[in-house]
């Protein structure tokens, strides 16, 4: 794993960041079963189709195309649309979103957040805007929605294309339904750590069956038919395990958003009183997935973030500072004119202060009653 999560030094039981849901054992056999009497393991096999489908209903959205990972996902969606110079996007958020961008050879320009939702800020972008910029890639951090109208409109005057990062924001829905049928491309996550998984995964939704056909030739190599080839593919495709474990998951996912709300509650119940410590809200969204549990230590709280970083870990509890290091501030981005920190003050103020305390379906009030207990013996 990413983290290092190995240096244990409590008799304890460890609590991660995350764990993965996963469905009864016996209950995906028959799948494996089917795969191995019928052996079509990937290239858009059965369980690759009907997970496509199941998801376009499940997530209400139009078109949906499956990835073997999120990262080839958004690389693709850039590439579906013919991106060139530059990207506006948010530092404050995976690496996979930026390197994706790199990967296009088109240039990233970091815009600071908005205090509030955490996502790239409406307010600052026009600024940011030149005659190389062809898109923004905005990010729906931890689940929480951007100002999608704001962003819209702003994209529609400067006609830029908009492709959502959505890694986070499964089955999210803002004022108008889902959040994924905002943007020209809504780009998801299934990997092991996702509210949603399918171990590795990741899907591209979009609204019109041309786009969806231009995308599924580009995660197979550009391949139009067997001897047509159109286009510099790649191999992005999902293979059929991955896909039935989807269609197995998708059984139990909302009893696990379900377990996942009450222990989001119960950390906000039992944080309250902690002066210093602010729960990130829920912003914006009519459901949301609690995919995270973001805190921010502010200056009234007796430990610095890190501090309390290792205060928790000394206990085996792996809370994770998500997103920290700051992009802009990775030596790879650093150079770059739009990573200076005077520009991105509220990213770079939040990305230390940040920490994300676990949550997933699986950890008990007990847990969180474990975890809360060290703010008030601080
Ligand atoms: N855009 C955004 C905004 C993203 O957040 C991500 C991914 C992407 C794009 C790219 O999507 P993918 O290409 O990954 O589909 C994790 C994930 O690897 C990454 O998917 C995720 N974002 C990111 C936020 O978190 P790490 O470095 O924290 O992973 P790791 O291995 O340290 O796992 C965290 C904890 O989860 C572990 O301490 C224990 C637990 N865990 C993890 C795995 C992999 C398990 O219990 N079982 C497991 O199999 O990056």
């Amino acid at each position: 794993m990413n983290g290092d999560d190995s240096d244990l030094t409590t008799a304890r039981e460890t609590i991660y960041v995350t764990r993965p849901a996963l469905p009864p054992l016996e209950e995906f056999i028959p799948y494996l079963e089917q795969i191995w009497e019928n052996r079509i393991l990937t290239n858009g096999g059965p369980f690759h189709q009907k997970l496509e489908a199941a998801l376009g209903e499940y997530l209400g959205v139009p078109f949906v195309s499956l990835f073997n990972n999120g990262t080839n996902a958004l690389i693709t969606a850039l590439q579906a649309l013919e991106l060139t110079g530059e990207v506006i996007t948010t530092p404050f958020t995976f690496v996979a979103t930026t390197h994706a961008i790199v990967w296009n050879g088109l240039a990233p320009v970091f815009v600071d957040i908005d205090s509030q939702t955490l996502n790239l800020d409406p307010k600052r972008i026009e600024a940011a805007i030149t005659p190389k910029t062809s898109a923004i890639l905005p990010v729906h951090c931890y689940g929480n929605p951007c100002d999608v109208d704001a962003i819209e409109e702003i994209a529609q005057r400067h006609h830029l294309k908009v492709i959502y990062d959505a890694a986070h924001a499964f089955e999210v829905k803002s004022h108008c339904g889902s959040l994924l049928n905002h943007g020209d491309l809504s780009v998801l996550s299934f990997h092991a750590t996702k509210v949603f998984n399918t171990f590795e995964g990741g899907a591209i939704v979009c609204r019109d069956a041309e786009m969806k056909r231009r995308i599924d030739c580009l995660k197979n190599f550009g391949f139009e038919n067997e001897v047509t080839i159109s286009s510099v593919g790649t191999n992005g495709k999902m293979s059929e395990f991955n896909a039935a474990l989807g269609l197995l998951q998708l059984k139990y996912v909302d009893q696990s958003i379900a377990a996942r709300r009450d222990i989001d509650q119960f950390y906000r119940e039992r944080l309250r009183a902690i002066s210093g410590i602010t729960c990130v809200n829920n912003v914006g969204q009519q459901s949301a997935n609690y995919s995270y549990f973001p805190i921010i230590v502010g200056d009234g709280f007796p430990l610095s973030r890190d501090e309390l970083y290792q205060r928790l870990r000394s206990e085996g509890i792996y809370a994770r500072r998500y997103f920290y290091p700051l992009i802009s501030n990775l030596e790879r981005y650093r150079s770059i004119d739009s990573a200076d920190s005077k520009h991105l003050k509220t990213a770079n103020d939040v990305a230390n202060r940040v920490v994300c305390l676990p949550i997933y379906d699986g950890l008990n009030r007990t847990d969180v009653e474990r975890i809360t207990s060290l703010f008030f013996d601080i």
